[in-house]
């Protein structure tokens, strides 16, 4: 009975939503937000192969216990006699193993309560070391925000304070790469400086808006960048480095849509609506590519915005700029974004450049316009 109750409740004891959110991406054939699996991982999962055979044996031996007692309790005391060892250590010993049964029933709780309590202090202390949002403030001369980030999934919150459009490019740089020689070669010309990788990030916002997103990071030194207009060559990157601190991941919310990024194409699994909406960004491809969500202000259309961002925004604006999500050299990395949608028209739109031409991705084809009612 110990066994089969510990069998049936170890998966609770595990990283549980992680392997079941883990298990549901990967029969949905989605691509994974966490790292490669881990040994933990593999626990739970064993686990929760054995959690029904765990409650089967409980439920048999409970069974046993409940007829031995009641067997002991209507057998006259001499039919004991007359019943093999074997049978008789099961259905009708007499009150002395009945004790054992109890006692052993007991302590079977007793040590299933205490495992429980454990588990609940464990939780307390994971939730003790949560990490606060990862703030980013964008201004004219450059960002603010901490020099030090706990590695894993986070959460970034990006308020841009600046007078224009801003981004926040997180870069992580290669071993022997400084901050500086990072602006060297971006100042030579070069959108991806080598062995420096980009990590997405909080896309095109607007003066006054703050996004909110999730993504992860792994150890190493980063730099956030702007590359809106000549910002990559004339604002200050921000440096900071991401620390191994064993912090438990933020916990993205549950997607209300999936927005996939393929060449040269937005797809949404579902239609947004208006109110607070989370959209879970995957990036098929086969390239990389970002997405950035504009709302279209009245009268204006997708070709005044087209025409307005190739235009480095000269003249008034057809468009707020909510936010998105930059490109990851890593394709299969999945981020999210939350926002809160009024109804009107908006805009999703890649500027990605194409290889070898002064074209976007926007040019070939990848913006879309999606209309939210009321
Ligand atoms: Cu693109």
């Amino acid at each position: 009975m110990i066994i089969g109750g510990l069998l049936a409740l170890a998966p609770v004891f595990g990283p549980l939503a992680t392997t079941l959110h883990y298990l549901d991406d990967f029969f949905a054939e989605r691509p994974q937000p966490m790292r490669v699996p881990d040994t933990s991982f593999f626990a739970e999962l064993l686990a929760l192969i054995l959690c029904p055979f765990g409650l089967l044996i409980f439920a048999i031996s409970l069974v046993l216990f409940i007829r031995s007692g009641r067997r002991t309790a209507s057998l006259p005391h001499d039919l004991h006699t007359l019943i093999p060892g074997h049978v008789s250590l099961f259905l009708v010993r007499p009150s002395a193993w009945n004790d054992t049964l109890v006692n052993t029933s007991a302590t079977c709780w007793a040590a299933i309560l205490a495992v429980c309590f454990l588990s609940f202090g464990c939780e307390r202390q994971v939730a003790q070391k949560e990490v606060p949002p990862f703030r980013i403030v964008a201004t004219d001369a450059g960002f603010e925000a901490p020099d030090k980030l706990a590695a894993g999934l986070r959460h970034i919150v990006f308020e841009n304070r600046g007078s224009g459009i801003h981004e926040g490019m997180l870069v992580k740089l290669p071993k022997g790469m400084s901050a500086d020689d990072y602006v060297v070669a971006v100042k030579k010309g070069s959108l991806f400086p080598e062995g420096a990788l980009d990590y997405s990030g909080p896309g095109l916002t607007s003066p006054g808006v703050t996004a909110g997103m999730w993504l992860r990071v792994d150890p190493g030194q980063y730099i956030i960048i702007c590359w809106n207009k000549d910002h990559d060559k004339t604002t200050q990157v921000h440096s900071f480095t991401v620390e191994e601190t064993g912090a438990a991941d933020d916990r993205p919310p549950k997607e209300d849509v999936v927005v996939k990024l393929f060449d040269y194409r937005f797809e949404l699994d579902r239609p947004l609506h208006k109110g607070v909406q989370v959209v879970r960004v995957e990036t098929p491809g086969p390239t990389m590519h970002e997405v950035d969500i504009f709302r279209l202000h009245e009268g204006s259309t997708v070709e005044d915005l087209k025409r307005w961002r190739k235009e480095h925004e000269d003249g008034p604006s057809p468009a707020e700029a909510l936010g998105g999500a930059l490109d990851s050299h890593d394709i299969k990395r999945v981020v999210w974004l939350r926002k809160e949608f009024v109804p009107g028209r908006y805009v999703l739109h890649c500027e990605m450049p194409v290889t070898n031409t002064k074209l976007t991705h926007a040019d070939v084809g990848m913006v879309r316009e999606i209309a939210i009612k009321e």
